[in-house]
């Protein structure tokens, strides 16, 4: 697995000599058609494209530094981490791609403005930044399309965490990867709004990749999901175009759901929701048949991800008080 990461990260960067202290700063994204299966778990290679949107002041700010003749020193919001740490192990290993020799090694200071493990998709901010922050420590001076293939190597939702705005992750078709990356959607929606709603934000019972892993070989559904998730995309990429707001709500809403039902029907079953998701999604349903334009979207946990336009905020907020409401768009 190391080697076959390692030859693709040889066909990217231009050379692994560190020349000063790096940072990098990316938001986390909330998928509108999901990301749900591997067809290559080496490369992290999607069965299917995915399309999400950024949310600006969440997400990770990564600072690294080289340090010859010691060990990697990881540190997850200033405490640090012991190297049997779970978080620590899996970012050295992804550093292991990039270090000059193995006497040295990086301090990392990671700073998380999001739960870690929430299904806020930390893991999708985290290697965008440390990608960011490797190209700033090696100064390799890569463009965005480039570092979302490396992140992708750490999570696959990363690559799409490399921009602000609407980002697309292309599936690609190459064997070796190189077509896997992830592009911006040129397209601000101003009056677009996302309301985190947080059921629970524990540590989740599987993780996102043990969790599609099963789903892939333990579920007879699965097989009618990448060419739904394909059409999914081209809908709700369409509805981005023509500001068409029903249209991406309800594909955005359908995807989610057609993903989860994979996972209810892998065997064993994975059941991310809770007693209170499923209360949130009857009362935006009924919200819905009153007349107010709320969808919902949910990741690899029990968490609610509401969509609406500016102008329903008031509303949201009166029948879900603890909502937080984002605004992708602010600032185009
Ligand atoms: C997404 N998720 O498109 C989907 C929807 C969760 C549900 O991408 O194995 O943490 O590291 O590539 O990127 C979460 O999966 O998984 C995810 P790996 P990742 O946002």
């Amino acid at each position: 697995m190391k080697n076959t990461q390692r030859h693709f990260v040889d066909q990217i960067i231009p050379h692994r000599t560190p020349k000063q202290k790096g940072i990098g700063q990316a938001p986390v994204n909330i998928a509108l058609s999901k990301y749900w299966g591997k067809r290559n778990v080496d490369l992290n290679l999607p069965t299917n494209s995915s399309l999400s949107v950024s949310l600006p002041g969440l997400g990770t700010e990564t600072h690294l530094e080289w340090m010859e003749n010691q060990s990697d020193e990881i540190y997850l919001n200033k405490t640090l981490l012991k190297s049997d740490n779970a978080f620590a192990q899996r970012t050295s290993l992804f550093l292991d791609l990039f270090r000059p020799n193995t006497q040295g090694g990086f301090v990392v200071n990671t700073i998380n403005s999001v739960p870690t493990a929430a299904g806020l998709a930390s893991s999708a901010s985290g290697y965008a930044a440390l990608a960011l922050a490797l190209n700033d420590c090696f100064q390799w001076d890569l463009p965005l399309k480039r570092l979302s293939l490396l992140a992708r190597l750490g999570s696959g939702s990363a690559s799409r965490s490399l921009y602000n705005g609407f980002a697309l992750w292309h599936k690609g078709q190459l064997d070796n990867g190189m077509d896997s990356y992830a592009e911006k959607i040129d397209q601000a929606w101003p009056e677009l709004c996302i309301g985190l709603l947080e059921i629970d934000v524990s540590e989740k019972p599987i993780s996102s990749t043990q969790g599609m892993q099963n789903t892939v070989n333990h579920c007879e559904l699965y097989a009618a999901w990448p060419d739904k998730a394909e059409a999914d995309l081209q809908k709700i990429h369409q509805a981005i175009e023509r500001k068409d707001f029903q249209q991406l709500g309800q594909t955005s809403e359908n995807n989610a759901l057609a993903m989860h039902a994979t996972m209810i029907a892998t065997w064993p079953p994975i059941l991310y929701w809770q007693p209170e998701s499923v209360a949130a999604m009857h009362q935006i349903w009924q919200l819905r048949s009153e007349g107010c334009e709320v969808y919902f979207t949910m990741d690899a946990g029990p968490n609610l991800k509401l969509l609406f336009l500016r102008q329903d905020t008031q509303t949201i907020q009166d029948h879900f008080p603890s909502v937080k409401v984002i605004h992708p768009f602010s600032d185009e």
